[in-house]
């Protein structure tokens, strides 16, 4: 497997001690593929265990989630809250709601985090949280129930300088609305320890625009890096339609790219001569039925109900915005074929390890979740801050430190795998530069 004989046994390690978590194994073998070199020129990292440490959470939680139906039935979830590492700072990520939730897919997310965290350059460590319940087709009622009841749990393990949640898949303003009530009441402080909050109750402007701003930045810098280009002329296809993939699509679009095609759970719409983003926006504001509602309007535009059929389509950049594991080999192979230049990933780990390994190898600069989608957590960053300091910023001045964030970010990834005599491969930058904060954390914190 690796060359290094510490990293087979953290490997070996980790696939024994969590079996059938398949989706956090992935993301462990991702970051220690990235570990080789370090590991041979520093000592200490094997010394000090920190990879032993880091791989395993400092603490999980999982908890009961009862809550009532409108009509009266008794529901049962299970909640999660995975407070993964803490060595820069409270732990922070957001909590998922969704069918698929189990403890795998938290302790990936929740790994993910720390690197992510560490390269926004903000005092954040890794935690993420959700549930297996999804807010798709229940009343408002019914998910201000089971917010308030997934609070009553997770007040306990929660606090502004200790663990600070916030959204993820399924869990958009009115979730962290519910939630941050519930804490409230049972706290009875007004605390920043939710982030993504309404405007209304201590929210950042731009936290909503964070995470896809923030990855058209990434990508610009990565244009220009790379290929002294920019967005201008550029067919880009944003699968998704979430929060990520929308303000995605809108900012390619204002920075002159024509964005061909989009996509959400029942399919994908393509135009060649473009979307129109602004309307998909004003839709999926409103609507799961984006596909639908947009033909209606756009009679001309092609459908396709297979997801996978969107990577066939010609493009120069793709950025996947949906979930994780929705570009498998396949589709790495016709993005190749169809010419496709950069992929940088908006959702967490949307490209499987084979994919990633097939679009370097042939030429596609591919820049990896935890460096490209940093933007919505460090937006989160700035509304810890602004909480901290009981004001609030304007939209410019939230954007202008974004933009400011993600070149940064881009940088540090850059200039880091060109240390390493690969400076196109960005996950390694990502993974090291990251870690490498942690790790000096670790060290000097002593064994805790
Ligand atoms: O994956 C992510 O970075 C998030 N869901 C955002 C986390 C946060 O704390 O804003």
């Amino acid at each position: 497997m690796y060359k290094s004989e510490y990293l087979n046994r953290i490997y070996n390690s980790v696939v024994s001690r969590c079996p059938g978590e398949k989706e956090f194994i992935n993301a462990v073998e991702e970051f220690l593929d990235s570990m080789e070199y370090l590991v041979k020129k520093d000592p200490t990292i094997e010394e000090q265990a920190i990879l032993e440490r880091i791989v395993v959470p400092e603490r999980v939680f999982q908890f009961r989630v009862p809550w009532m139906g409108d009509d009266g039935k008794i529901h049962v979830n299970t909640g999660y809250r995975v407070q993964f590492n803490s060595a820069i700072g409270p732990f922070k990520g957001g909590l998922r709601l969704d069918e698929s939730v189990n403890l795998s897919i938290i302790k990936f997310l929740g790994f993910e985090q720390i690197f992510k965290n560490s390269l926004t350059g903000l005092p954040m460590g890794g935690g993420k949280g959700g549930s297996d319940f999804s807010p798709v087709g229940k009343s408002d009622n019914e998910i201000m129930r089971f917010c308030q009841a997934f609070m009553t749990e997770l007040y306990h393990f929660i606090g502004p300088d200790t663990d600070v949640p916030a959204g993820d898949l399924g869990c958009g303003a009115r979730e962290i609305g519910y939630l941050y009530g519930m804490y409230k009441k049972l706290t009875k402080e007004h605390t920043g320890v939710l982030t993504g909050k309404g405007l209304s109750f201590g929210g950042s402007l731009a936290r909503t625009e964070a995470t896809g701003f923030g990855l058209v930045y990434f990508t610009s810098e990565m244009l220009k890096k790379y290929k002294n280009d920019s967005f201008k002329g550029k067919k880009v296809i944003v699968s998704g339609c979430g929060n990520v993939a929308k303000h995605a699509a809108l900012k390619a679009y204002d920075l002159g790219a024509t964005v061909v095609a989009m996509s959400n759970i029942q399919g994908y719409l393509y135009d060649e001569n473009g979307l129109d983003v602004y309307k998909i926006k004003e839709i999926s504001d409103k609507t799961i039925n984006v596909i639908d509602e947009y033909k209606k309007l756009h009679p001309n535009v092609i459908t396709g109900e297979n997801k996978h059929d969107i990577w066939k389509i010609k493009c120069d950049i793709a950025l996947p915005c949906a979930t994780q594991n929705e570009i498998n080999l396949e589709d790495a192979k016709e993005l190749v074929k169809n010419g496709c230049k950069i992929l940088a990933e908006g959702a967490n780990m949307p490209t499987e390890l084979d994919a990633i390994k097939y679009l370097m190898k042939n030429g596609v600069i591919f820049s990896p979740g935890k460096a490209s989608n940093a933007g919505g957590v460090a937006v989160s960053g700035l509304e810890m801050t602004q909480n901290a300091e009981h004001i609030s910023w304007t939209f410019d001045e939230v954007e202008g430190k974004l933009k400011e964030i993600m070149k940064s970010i881009f940088n540090l990834c850059y200039e880091t795998a060109k240390e390493f005599g690969e400076p196109e491969n960005l996950s390694l930058g990502a993974n090291v530069a990251g870690f490498l904060k942690v790790k000096d954390a670790m060290i000097r914190e002593g064994l805790v």
